[in-house]
């Protein structure tokens, strides 16, 4: 601060600001963190005396860590600059060598070039692979920046030149390298999808939460484990990666690291040509309570910032928009000395020894060990909450001129000369004809270099990314244990939604798997009639419940507790499916079985957040999607974006998971005693989407013998009492509508109809294409049947099929039944109405389903046209309605 020295109590004023500023140094010269805690009193202290406090979110554009307050780097930097430019060296032949032989194969090595340093120290000095017994670091990798990540498994010996020379090339004889990080294609060596920008960010965090709820229910030991979250700038423009930070802070998840690389450029351009990204993220991450450290210039600028006295360069710093930065790293040190500099005469004079070179060498933050040490060490002590280091970088680093253009991101193919010039400049030991093939180069495994980076990772507990899932040592409880479920409700009205609840309740008792399982909803628990399961297993609350709720009076009261085992998640989709994916691969991730159940409003699943659940596929994730409130006619009264009649059939998009549309309780209990059993006992990697309902009728008593076709998608339900002309198939609550049009048909029209329950189109229809499949792979053996057909058997006539869904459900089925299938459904917008009213309109009622039936017999002349004609009317059907599909 500058003062005007004019009256004697302004000099007396600023003899004594002197005075405190001098005692703050010496308090910070001692211990900056008690610097930092009285500086927080005084702003407290003022706040009480009525003092303004504007408090700043953002600060200086400089490093967090001064210069005085680091430690000295504890590596060998030589050696591992050395392992850092062979690795640079194969990540770029391995993405060049490959677009050189398959044109247009890809490949990313602008976001390595400018990662590389920040992982490098990571890997030498931080990642661990254990603890103890305990498992290590999760590291969630920018997915773009794989082709380092294998140079550097190469390196370590865990690729062969085969494998490194497959990359992207997955279908070949031996293993090949997939773009991106995918446990599904790698699954002893990645662990997270993270491609998809903005999910690992978001996973990461509910991962360091899940992590904090399994050492609080006592279900791991608490280790020092560090979730690492490697961020792109431009990702954080994701929703998902800024929306849940504030979740970090809350849950003091001192557990949890951001390292957002700001190479200040996403694929098209600058990611804030006029403005500064670190500026911006400091101030959001600061204002959610992150600890933020930020490492922007490397060690050389020290000593400029020290010759500095008047502030000059800070301020020339923030002057300039990261626009400016970009334009600085693209073009060479000479137009740094005109341009930057260049504006004062006191800044030129401050570098008039250097030379151009020099000036183009002075390293950012990102670049540089010592500063990325630091920043490391401070997060993995840091106590209280999260971090994120921002730390600026140079897209394509290294790259020659390709170095910080607008179009780096897609550079794969430099020209041969730059590939000879890359190989000098890292002095990588192969010729110049090699290099311009892209051919990789490793040292012995006795090499000092190599030597020294397997040893640094044996002191760290091995390699990393590792995916390893144990042995399983799991039994699923038997159907019978399911058997107050399977016994039907003795007339009582109640919903799937509440039997559902009910075995959940009963899971969550059992002494050996109850702890397990871990029940996730997203503000909706008494939606689904969970307040029971509140007070019997209690709300996850890291702090435990530091109130007296209002119903504590109550049986059924408001129960948080630092134990507690429902994930309530707040109204946050994104965020409950990242929690059921941290559960859903605990398996794997924690050596612990978890068993997640998310219940949530169907709706707000698959089309919200299709992604997620496509990356929890990818993560070989297990445990049960709950999609409640389903169906475009059960649940009623809401309207447009509540009625879902379409997430079947996204569910089905997704090649992991197992749907089913239970009618009956009997059935859903059936469906999940199956599911604990495929995926716990019996390992297989798959989820389910079961669908559940709100409305109430008798559930009856499950048929003898009906476990397989429950399980594989088809059983007879109710045979016809004559002989049947017609089949009625018929899912969730609509199948009642196809019982009462059985009986419609047979009393008004004398026309006699088999019954079916059809609680999976998608895994008959799954079931189906693979028997074809075989059946075109095999004409010479005897064909095979799909099931659907070996169930339908010698039934005779035309097929009518209804269900809450669009008709594109049971459509599914009909190459395999030509001609008979009609399909009635809920396609188009929901309404606001009452069931009758809705399924009216959709034309799924059981009026709708004997009109169907009688129109297909008129067809195939098995039902008088004209009499068909009538009973439309009489059954109240109206003929001239627009179609509820557009309408
Ligand atoms: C959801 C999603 N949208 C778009 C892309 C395509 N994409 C891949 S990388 C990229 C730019 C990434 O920029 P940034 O996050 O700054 O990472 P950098 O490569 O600069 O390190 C884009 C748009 C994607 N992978 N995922
Ligand atoms: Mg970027």
């Amino acid at each position: 601060m500058t003062m005007k020295l004019e009256t004697p109590a302004q000099i007396d004023f600023s003899a004594e600001v002197s005075e405190w500023i001098e005692a703050f140094d010496d308090v910070v010269a001692d211990d900056w963190q008690h610097g930092a805690e009285l500086l927080e009193t005084l702003r407290q202290r003022a706040r009480e005396a009525g003092v303004p406090t504007p408090s700043d979110v953002t600060t200086p554009y400089r490093n967090t860590i001064p210069k005085h307050d680091e430690v000295p780097y504890p590596g060998d930097r030589t050696l591992e600059k050395r392992v850092e430019s062979l690795i640079r060296w194969n990540a770029m032949a391995m993405v060049h060598g490959q677009n050189k032989k398959d044109a247009g194969i890809g490949g990313h090595i602008s976001t390595y070039s400018s990662l590389a340093t920040l992982l490098e120290v990571g890997f030498n000095h931080f990642f661990r692979a254990k603890y103890g017994e305990e498992p290590g670091d999760f590291i969630y990798f920018q997915g773009h920046a794989s082709p380092g990540v294998y140079a550097r498994a190469y390196l370590e010996g865990r690729f062969d030149d085969d494998r490194l020379k497959n990359f992207r090339h997955e279908l070949r004889d031996t293993p090949g390298l997939s773009s991106y990080p995918h446990p599904w294609l790698m699954q002893d060596f990645w662990r997270f999808p993270t491609v998809s920008m903005g999910i690992g960010p978001l996973n990461a965090i509910y991962q360091a939460r899940f992590m904090r709820y399994l050492e609080n229910r006592g279900l791991i030991k608490a280790t020092p484990r560090k979730i690492w979250a490697f961020v792109g700038d431009g990702e954080t423009d994701e929703v998902d990666t800024l929306g849940a930070i504030s979740l970090g802070s809350r849950e003091k998840l001192d557990n949890l690291i951001f390292v957002v690389n700001c190479n200040l450029q996403r694929l098209d351009g600058p990611v804030r040509g006029n403005k500064r990204i670190i500026d911006e993220l400091e101030g959001m991450f600061r204002g959610a309570g992150w600890n933020v450290i930020k490492v922007i210039w490397g060690s050389d600028w020290d000593a400029l910032f020290e010759r500095d006295h008047t502030g000059l360069l800070l301020r020339r710093m923030e002057e300039c928009v990261d626009g400016d930065f970009q334009t600085f790293k693209a073009k060479d040190g000479a137009y740094l000395r005109e341009h930057f500099f260049g504006k004062y005469p006191e800044l030129l004079a401050l570098v008039s020894d250097m030379t151009d070179e020099q000036l183009e060498r002075l390293h950012r933050g990102g670049h540089d060990p010592a500063k990325i040490y630091n920043a490391y060490k401070r997060a993995i002590e840091h106590k209280g909450g999260p971090t994120v280091i921002l730390a600026k970088t140079v897209k394509g680093y290294g790259m020659g001129s390709s170095q910080a253009r607008n179009a780096t991101h897609n550079e794969k193919k430099l020209a041969d000369a730059e590939l000879a010039a890359f190989v000098k400049r890292f002095d990588i030991p192969i010729p110049e004809e090699a290099a311009q093939h892209g051919t990789p180069y490793r040292p012995a495994q006795d090499a000092p270099e190599i030597v020294y980076m397997q040893e640094r990772r044996r002191e760290l507990g091995g390699h990393i990314p590792k995916r390893e899932v144990p042995k399983l040592d799991f039994t699923a409880p038997a159907l019978d244990y399911f058997g107050e479920w399977t016994a039907g409700s003795n007339n009582r009205a109640v919903s799937t939604t509440m039997g559902f609840v009910s075995i959940l309740r009963h899971l969550l008792k059992d002494p050996k798997i109850g702890k397990l399982i871990v029940p996730i909803v997203p503000d909706e628990g008494r939606t689904f009639g969970l307040e029971s399961a509140i007070r019997q297993v209690g709300i996850y609350a890291a702090e435990g419940q530091r109130y007296t709720p209002h119903d504590a009076d109550m049986l059924l009261y408001y129960r948080e507790a630092k134990d507690g085992q429902i994930l309530e998640e707040g109204i946050t989709e994104a965020g409950s499916m990242a929690s059921f994916t941290a559960a859903g691969t605990a398996y794997a991730n924690y050596k612990v079985p978890t068993i997640p159940f998310y219940m949530y409003y169907s709706m707000f699943g698959f089309q919200r957040i299709g992604d997620m659940v496509w990356a929890f596929a990818d993560s070989r994730g297990k445990g049960f999607l709950m999609g409640g409130t389903a169906g475009r006619t059960t649940m009623l009264g809401e309207g447009l974006q509540h009625q879902d009649g379409h997430s079947h059939i996204l569910a089905s998009t997704v090649p992991t998971c197992v749907t089913y549309d239970p009618a009956f309780v009997y059935e859903l209990a059936v469906v999940v005693q199956d599911g604990i059993r495929r995926m716990y006992e019996k390992g297989e990697d798959l989820f389910y989407y079961i669908t559940m309902y709100n409305e109430d009728y008798a559930m009856p008593a499950m048929p003898e013998g009906s476990a397989e076709g429950i399980l594989r998608g088809i059983y007879k339900l109710k045979p016809a009492a004559g002989e049947a002309v017609a089949q009625l198939f018929g899912s969730g609550p609509i199948l009642n509508e196809v019982l009462r049009a059985q009986g419609i048909l047979a009393t008004k029209y004398g026309v006699h109809a088999d019954v079916w329950s059809v609680p999976s189109y998608t895994e008959l229809r799954r079931d189906a294409l693979a028997v074809e499949r075989w059946n075109r792979l095999h004409p010479a053996e005897k064909e095979r049947v799909p099931y659907v057909l070996s169930a339908l058997g010698e039934a005779k006539g035309p097929i009518i099929a209804a269900s809450d869904y669009m008709k594109a459900l049971p459509d599914v089925l009909s190459p395999w039944l030509p001609s008979r299938l009609v399909t009635l459904g809920t396609d188009g917008f929901g309404r606001s109405d009452n069931r009758e009213h809705l399924r009216r309109h959709f034309e799924v009622n059981a009026e709708a389903i004997v009109g169907a039936t009688l129109s297909k017999l008129a067809r195939e002349g098995k039902f008088k046209p004209k009499a068909a004609q009538k009973a439309l009317a009489e059954l109240g059907l109206n003929v001239d309605a627009a179609d509820p599909a557009r309408a």
